[in-house]
């Protein structure tokens, strides 16, 4: 990796942090939005010169295409996502598909000709800000969700799915974003750790192993509102009240589970009427559970839900419960792995095998390929906001090591 070409990739990572829908440093990118948009034809723009070949799918997943020489056999995938939650910062994700654009052209500049193809993937909504469900995109590519579920989903203004996406300029029939086993040969996501471990330890690289499991139920409190200076405390039907003992709930089950691996987060509370002499009478929670054991989060998912049926009876609130994803973790490939580590070795990189807390879109293209994730540290361990950090040096050991993985790949 030369100076020039590193400080070329920070210099586009900080043109693409300035398509935001909110001034710099904040980043907000939500899918379908104006600035989505705006940052999907930089991207595109970029990779149309580097001679890449694109396309875009029916939901707007984007495939930048480097033909190798035996244009047949499946592609090596590298990528991830553009798309941003309100407020976060500019590099998760991004250094994943710059990154992964930055090797295609570092292996091109080097007159590597590789066998088989390699292509670039732009995954659409792989945050869950709009539609309330992560990685839109992937999880169709991987069978996940069918076009009939996706058909389903609105956003906060009851708007579907269907309309923004054509809206968005994106067509065709959902079934198309379904591929098969064989469509890929590996993938491989380079990402920020948005963990304080690599930094900590003075490692330079993450060579991830396992995916967490995500989970995410939606909780909507029915109460009685009513005046709160005239409304006297006994027989009050407060749906916040409630609300607070479930977040409370949530956080004693994953506690309770006595494992450093279980997470478990409600970070949407939306209360109405909202007027502060009125007493709730409607609370709707989102509530994110993680763990990288299936089987543990689902003991937590079984407990929250207990503790929702306790609290409506004794509060006489009328509690519903809907649960929006509950995914298996993913289980990175030993092979993508060790070629990974041996890239590193070469390149003189220090590295660790870890767990991967946060969901990406390689959890769901496990589904469908072998997979593995490359971390860069980020300062702090700081994500999802605006002083979110990576060093030149970290990005650049990344791009090195991942264009050497995808070269022995693609040979
Ligand atoms: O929430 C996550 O784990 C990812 O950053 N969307
Ligand atoms: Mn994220
Ligand atoms: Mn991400």
């Amino acid at each position: 990796m030369t100076t020039r070409s590193i400080d070329n990739l920070i210099a586009e990572l900080n043109s693409l942090a300035q398509i935001s829908a909110e001034a710099p440093p904040v980043v907000t990118r939500v899918v379908f939005s104006e600035a989505d948009l705006r940052a999907r034809a930089y991207v595109k723009s970029l990779c149309a010169t580097a001679g890449l070949t694109i396309h875009e799918d029916a939901i707007g997943n984007t495939f930048a295409r480097w033909e190798g020489s035996d244009p047949h056999i499946a592609p090596i995938g590298t990528g991830s996502h553009i798309d941003a939650i309100p407020n976060a910062g500019a590099y998760d994700g991004t250094v994943g598909v710059l990154g992964g654009l930055e090797a295609i052209r570092v292996l091109q500049q080097m007159g590597f000709q590789p066998r088989r193809s390699i292509e670039l993937v732009i995954f659409t909504a792989e945050e869950p800000t709009r539609f309330g469900i992560g990685c839109l995109g992937s999880r169709m590519m991987g069978s996940v969700l069918s076009p009939a579920q996706a058909l389903q989903l609105r956003d906060k203004d009851g708007v579907g799915l269907e309309e923004l996406r054509t809206q968005a300029g994106f067509k065709g029939a959902l079934s198309t974003v379904a591929l098969s086993q064989d469509r890929f040969h590996r993938f491989i996501e380079l990402h920020i750790e948005q963990g304080p471990a690599l930094e900590e330890q003075g490692i330079d690289l993450g060579l991830v192993t396992h995916i967490a499991a995500p989970a995410s139920l939606r909780v909507l409190i029915e109460g009685e509102g009513g005046h709160a200076g005239a409304k006297l405390m006994p027989g009050r039907k407060d749906a916040l009240a409630a609300g607070a003992e479930l977040v409370l709930a949530l956080e004693a089950a994953v506690l309770a589970t006595g494992s450093l691996d279980t997470v478990g987060t409600v970070g949407v509370c939306e209360v109405f009427p909202g007027a502060v002499n009125s007493i709730p009478s409607r609370v709707r929670l989102e509530t994110d559970i993680r763990d990288i054991s299936g089987v543990r989060r689902d003991l937590v998912l079984s407990a929250f839900n207990e503790a929702c049926s306790n609290v409506g009876l004794k509060r006489g609130v009328t509690i519903t419960t809907q649960l929006v994803n509950a995914d298996p973790p993913a289980t990175c490939d030993e092979e993508i792995l060790t070629v990974m580590e041996r890239a590193a070795i070469d390149a003189g990189k220090s590295y660790k095998q870890m767990v991967s807390r946060a969901y990406h879109d390689s959890l769901f293209m496990a589904r469908i390929t072998p997979v593995a994730m490359l971390f860069i540290p980020c300062r702090g361990g700081v994500s999802h906001r605006p002083d979110e950090y990576a060093s030149p040096e970290w990005i650049g050991a990344g791009v090195h090591v991942l264009a050497r993985t995808l070269a022995t790949l693609a040979l």
